[in-house]
């Protein structure tokens, strides 16, 4: 398979700076969270965002700030261990934020880290689907803390000729197996293999993959997953979150465990790039595997000690804009919970499977649960030993 030509790659790049930036802050004008800025009565405008790389559209900060006058300082994460440790320690400066519902803003709320919503300064809400809002309530009562932004699965993203140049026409494509089949990652790993670095989802992907509650803790099922991890961890070339998107863009991985939008900007991406130099796109395609996969959701929330919880709701507001809300979802290739926002999504978006599974792919997809803390302590201490090939 010959690697792409230097202009689709430049233009892959380009496409993905905001993904640099989140790698390297300070380089792209990441700010700490910063207090400047006109005022406007007792709050300053000025509104410290932290938020998932590559969440937003091209415009849609440029957008709020020219309709609002507000100063946003937007930062990203790729993790969100990486958005709790900073919610927990305090002071973080943050005025808005976007964990993962189950279990990260299921905990946070459960310990206090966020504010409760003024939902008279959120008229939007009204746009929001009432099943999704209902679906929170468990972990949220009455709807107070969070606000439902976009939803996805994690399954694999796959360079279809590349792989199958290396297993062979009958590749099980629509399979974890591709990934945790030992026998398929050994003769992939030269191609190139990542992985996320989400203990979350990883975990819940091998016992899917296992056949086993996807959400089980035991030390059986930690050990389970340790052994799946153990006799493939020689072909996986990294674990991360955000640089897979490049390297399946690039061409440099052929497989990877990835989040649905994401790698539906890959085809996209890889496509217009395509386009530019009149070769033919690559065919990269997300896959939900026929044994089931994680389905999530992420919230925004505003954290407790906010100084800028007024600027937080015209934001938030400001998101759940059906015309907002639907050109983000456009450009993110995430579905969103906004129901006046249904009609704006594009048609291929709106009729792409990978971002609004079937109602039979539905039925074989599960939340993330909360587990005990000890638990959850062994869980991320195996993951750490297992990304270290220990
Ligand atoms: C955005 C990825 C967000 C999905 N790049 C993880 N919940």
């Amino acid at each position: 398979m010959p690697t792409l030509s230097q202009p689709l790659e430049n233009a892959v790049s380009l496409r993905f700076a905001p993904l640099a930036c989140a790698l390297i802050l300070a380089a792209c004008g990441g700010s700490q969270p910063g207090s400047e800025g006109a005022t406007n009565g007792a709050e300053e405008q000025v509104l410290n965002v932290y938020n998932w790389s590559d969440y937003v559209a091209d415009d849609t900060i440029a957008n709020f700030e020219a309709a609002t006058g507000i100063k946003v300082n937007y930062d990203v994460y790729a993790e969100n261990e990486t958005l709790e440790t900073k919610l927990v320690a305090g002071g973080s400066g943050y005025d808005v934020v976007f964990p993962s519902a189950r279990p990260f803003a299921q905990r946070q709320i459960r310990t206090g880290l966020y504010a409760q919503l003024d939902k008279a300064q959120l008229p939007n809400l009204q746009h929001l689907d009432p099943d999704i809002m209902e679906g929170l309530t468990d972990m949220d009562a009455d709807n107070a803390h969070v606000v439902p932004y976009m939803w996805g699965t994690t399954g694999l993203g796959i360079n279809v000729e590349r792989v199958t140049a290396a297993l062979g026409a009958d590749a099980p494509l629509d399979s974890w197996g591709l990934l945790f089949d030992p026998a398929n990652a050994s003769k992939l790993a030269s191609c190139g293999i990542h992985v996320l670095d989400d203990e979350q989802e990883a975990f819940s992907a091998a016992l899917i993959w296992l056949g086993q509650d996807p959400n089980a803790a035991t030390p059986e099922a930690i050990a389970a997953v340790q052994e799946v991890y153990a006799a493939i961890r020689p072909h996986i070339r990294t674990f991360n979150n955000a640089e897979y998107k490049d390297a399946l863009a690039n061409g440099d991985v052929c497989l990877v465990m990835g989040y649905s939008g994401d790698i539906g900007q890959v085809r996209d991406v890889v496509a217009e790039a395509a386009e530019s130099t009149g070769r033919p796109a690559p065919d990269i395609r997300y896959v939900i595997p026929k044994e089931g996969a994680v389905r999530w959701m992420d919230v925004i929330a505003i954290p407790k000690d906010a100084r800028h919880p007024g600027n937080a709701h015209a934001f938030i507001n400001y998101l759940m804009e059906p015309e907002v809300i639907a050109d983000i979802s456009n450009h993110v290739a995430y579905a969103n919970a906004n129901l006046a926002a249904t009609d704006l999504v594009d048609p291929e978006i709106a009729a792409d499977p990978g971002v609004y599974p079937s109602e039979e792919v539905r039925e074989r997809l599960v939340d993330p649960a909360l587990v005990a803390d000890d638990q959850q302590r062994q869980r991320v201490r195996a993951w750490t030993g297992i990304k270290s090939g220990r």
